[in-house]
């Protein structure tokens, strides 16, 4: 190689290394010469990743808010089960031991003996051995399944012929009033308690009036309930006269725009006449705030007082016209036919069931949930 090949050579791989280097200072300074749309670009396809991402935590989210909802139903559905269990063991448990034999074939005074002890109500069991009769006639055999069939269909029908109200009737002009009357112990206050923190929690204002002015306590049980629920209460010092403070509850309900006011009352027997006219007279008072209040008056009636249940609501239903029910402490107890009874009976709906003492133990009542936990064997 000659000296002048050897000077070209050399520029040639300066050049060559210059390129080399140059070349990523050339096409980065090519890309900031781009328009901002592709950093916009790129920050959008990273919104879009971000926003994909996103929507698939929430779409698992969202399965699993509904896998939540669903176990939740299981488990509310579970609730009504399990505190059906000895009403049904009482009904379904003695009548399918009529049938273990094989070669029993019990008479129709055997089971209609069974539905007498069932608390269901004389009337009801009246018109299911009605149905029995008839869906067995001609049978030479009575076979259980059969015998479950014609009782599932004809209390399904004794339900079906009362519209359930599952909601309340609301006054949309106004502030709805219920008012909430029964026997001492039924579980009144309770369920006050417990339908306010339901109503609240679904965004209604919520006004409390502490009606029951005859026990020492009872303002106190009140308010320790209208805490838990956060509602406010209604509760006059050193009033005594009940349908005082329905009427001034209503009032201020209405002049600040509460949604829903609940009466508490204090609680009395069916048959303690004068105490019956006291809460005719809240009801009759009530009405001169509002005409058409109050929009609701549900009986608390406990489960557990069985067939005297069903003569407390006559009364009640009889003095002031009942528009539904509420059937407290179902769990634990045997005779929860008596929802069967009084629903016959009373043609009132049954508006929720007490399962528990605690806040949340309260359900609105389904007759079909009531069905399906009842004919479970
Ligand atoms: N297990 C169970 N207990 C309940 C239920 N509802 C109420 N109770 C209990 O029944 C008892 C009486 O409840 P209250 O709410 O005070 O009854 P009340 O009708 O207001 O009673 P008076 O004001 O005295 O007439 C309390 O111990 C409650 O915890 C329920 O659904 N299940
Ligand atoms: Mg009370």
């Amino acid at each position: 190689m000659d000296r002048t090949e050897s000077i070209s050579f050399l520029i040639l791989f300066c050049v060559v290394l210059m390129l080399a280097i140059a070349t990523p200072f050339i096409l980065k300074a090519f890309r900031k010469d781009k328009p901002k749309v592709d950093e916009e670009e790129i920050d959008l396809s990273e919104n879009t990743a971000k926003v994909q991402r996103e929507a698939l935590v929430d779409d698992s989210l969202t399965q699993e808010i509904s896998l939540e909802k669903l176990q939740q139903e299981e488990l509310v559905h579970g609730q009504m089960r399990s505190a059906l269990a000895k009403t049904e063991e009482n009904i379904f448990g003695r009548l399918k031991r009529l049938f273990t034999d094989t070669s029993a074939n019990p008479a129709l005074e055997d089971i209609e003996e069974v539905l007498y002890t069932s608390d269901l109500g004389p009337s009801t069991v009246q018109k299911l051995m009605e149905g029995l009769q008839r869906d067995l006639s001609g049978s030479e055999k009575k076979n259980y399944e059969t015998i479950k069939k014609t009782l599932k269909k004809e209390i399904a029908n004794i339900f079906a012929a009362v519209p359930e109200h599952k909601d309340i009737r609301w006054n949309n002009s106004g502030p709805t009033v219920i008012m909430v009357v029964g026997v001492n112990g039924a579980g009144k206050t309770t369920t006050i308690g417990k339908i306010s923190a339901y109503w609240a929690q679904r965004g209604k204002k919520v006004l409390v009036a502490a009606g029951d002015t005859f026990r020492a306590a009872a303002e106190s049980q009140l308010k320790v309930w209208t805490e838990r629920a956060q509602v406010e209460i209604f509760s006059p010092p050193r009033v005594t006269d009940p349908s005082a403070v329905a009427f001034d509850a209503v009032s201020r309900a209405k002049s600040q725009n509460h949604d829903l006011v609940i009466i508490d009352t204090a609680g009395r027997l069916h048959t303690q006449a004068h105490l019956m006219e006291e809460l005719k007279k809240v009801k009759r008072v009530v009405a001169k705030v509002m005409d058409d209040a109050p929009h609701e008056v549900w009986i608390v009636l406990d489960a557990n007082s069985g067939q005297n249940a069903l003569l407390q609501a006559k009364e009640f239903h009889q003095a002031l016209g009942l528009s539904g029910a509420v059937l407290t402490k179902l769990d634990g107890t045997a005779k929860g036919g008596v929802a069967v009874g009084l629903t016959q009976e009373l043609q009132v709906p049954i508006k929720w069931v007490g399962i528990g003492e605690k806040i949340g133990d309260l359900k609105p009542f389904s007759s079909q949930e009531f069905i399906d936990s009842l004919f479970t064997r």
